[in-house]
């Protein structure tokens, strides 16, 4: 009776801990690392997200779209410098992300762009965000949203944007 007790305590024991990899978005081949939103003024209608993307697997891949509960309509944007002028414009055919290699969206470069914002984004709360991929398919993250200062180089706010 003893034996049989341990027994299926073992097995308990093994069918929770072969649940555990089975994360939010299941086991897939791209990780979202340290996803952020820049915290928005009051009655801002757009705001951005920024993170790392690491793809695992030995092919390429693509973010082609986002989508959030708290804008009307999520893009893929790009800033770059355009005869002196920064400039963001969407990357209509997405992302490319490098087999084994990584992708860094942060201020002055790639950003999820929200446009249509619902609601005020505020320091100390979170987004919900999905990202979809071309092939490791739909993964939802969690977005915490940082303080408008934290843009690392102090430059390039959203408000000197220009909307290509
Ligand atoms: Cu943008």
């Amino acid at each position: 009776m003893r034996s049989l007790y341990t027994l299926a305590f073992v097995a308990v024991l093994v069918v929770f801990a072969s649940g555990v990899p089975a994360r939010a978005g299941g086991p897939s081949t791209i990780t979202v690392e340290q996803p952020w939103a820049r915290a928005t003024p009051a009655g801002a209608m757009t705001g951005a997200v920024y993170m790392t993307l690491q793809n695992k697997s030995d092919s390429p891949d693509r973010l082609a779209a986002a989508s959030s509960d708290v804008a009307a309509k999520v893009q893929i944007h790009q800033m770059a410098v355009v005869n002196g002028v920064m400039q963001m414009r969407q990357l209509v055919n997405g992302l490319s992300i490098p087999a084994s290699g990584s992708v860094t969206l942060k201020p002055g470069s790639y950003h999820v762009m929200l446009i249509g914002l619902k609601k005020q984004l505020i320091a100390g709360e979170t987004i919900p965000l999905t990202l979809t991929f071309a092939k490791a398919g739909n993964i939802s993250v969690t977005v915490p949203i940082q303080a408008m200062g934290s843009n690392p180089s102090g430059k390039g706010g959203m408000g000197k944007m220009e909307m290509k």
